[in-house]
């Protein structure tokens, strides 16, 4: 059975690029500030109660990949001021660089979702996240997203960590399935996060426990010129957004790409103006 390397903030953004290398996939332990944590943890068990499990979409698949028991929402830009600070984490944003500026002018976030597997889920089937963008998503190719899975509670085998087949980025075939023998889980305490990128092979974990909950923050970037899971600004409105950092504005969507003198390009703008600017926001 493969094991995931472990990692702690204090050891840098090089020893988390050193394992993404090899394995795809790295566990940060310490990785959330313990008030940060408190507060996006209370925010989101305060949210959790209102959303039911499982996708009402009209589509097998995407209610398959949802999991009945399992409860998805995003806009938690909206749902909770913690968000930000993880969003915004400069040692998260400093390995994304790393790993997705050689491909862009900038990045935005994909989607920040939390997943929370109830008692009594199956494991999802395994995939690589950068499936989302299908022509990108090939052993010759480059990331072009970067994902990390936060434990809100405690990530156990039983309660559904998620799975995770370390190397198989760098496979030459992605249509090959993996052996059972080279799946792992991120087991981790609360507070700790699974970074790993899009071209590594992972999905859910059954939970088996009879009552337990996993929280689980998924939060990830892509680059600026693909287009997003999350529907960023459409769920967040400029009133959640107007007091943030420039910086945080344009991840969560409310300002166009192109803030790097390599590029003349600017995309996603409105009135050919940043977004601000051509709406008159203030
Ligand atoms: O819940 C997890 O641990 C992973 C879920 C996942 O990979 C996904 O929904 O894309
Ligand atoms: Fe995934």
């Amino acid at each position: 059975m493969p094991r995931l390397q472990e990692v702690g903030r204090a050891d840098g953004v090089e020893a988390v690029l050193a394992a993404l290398a090899v394995d795809g996939a790295v566990i940060v332990r310490d990785f959330l500030d313990p008030e940060v944590h408190r507060r996006f943890r209370a925010d989101m068990e305060a949210h959790a109660s209102g959303h039911r499990s499982g996708s009402v979409a009209d589509n097998a698949m995407v209610q398959k990949f949802w999991g009945q028991r399992t409860t998805r929402f995003t806009r938690l830009a909206h749902r909770s001021a913690a968000f930000v600070g993880i969003l915004t984490d400069p040692y998260y944003l400093s390995v994304v660089d790393e790993v997705l500026l050689p491909h862009a002018s900038d990045y935005w976030m994909n989607t920040g979702q939390m997943m929370i597997i109830g008692p009594g889920e199956a494991a999802q089937w395994i995939h690589r996240d950068a499936e989302n963008w299908p022509a990108l998503c090939r052993p010759d190719g480059f990331e072009v997203t970067l994902s990390c899975m936060f434990a809100i509670s405690d990530f156990t085998a039983e309660v559904g960590a998620t799975r995770v087949v370390p190397g198989s980025h760098l496979w030459d075939d992605y249509r090959r399935k993996a052996e059972p023998s080279e799946i792992c889980q991120a087991v981790m305490p609360a507070g700790s996060g699974m970074i790993y990128t899009g071209r590594v092979l992972h999905s859910g974990g059954a939970n088996t426990t009879a009552d337990e909950f996993r929280y689980g923050l998924h939060l990830s970037y892509v680059l600026g010129w693909l287009t997003p899971e999350e529907a960023g600004p459409l769920g967040a409105d400029w009133n959640d957004v107007r007091h943030l950092s420039e910086r945080a504005q344009r991840l969560l969507g409310w300002r166009c790409s192109g803030s790097d003198d390599r590029y003349a390009a600017r995309l996603w703008t409105v009135d050919y103006e940043d977004v601000p600017i051509g709406l008159s926001l203030d």
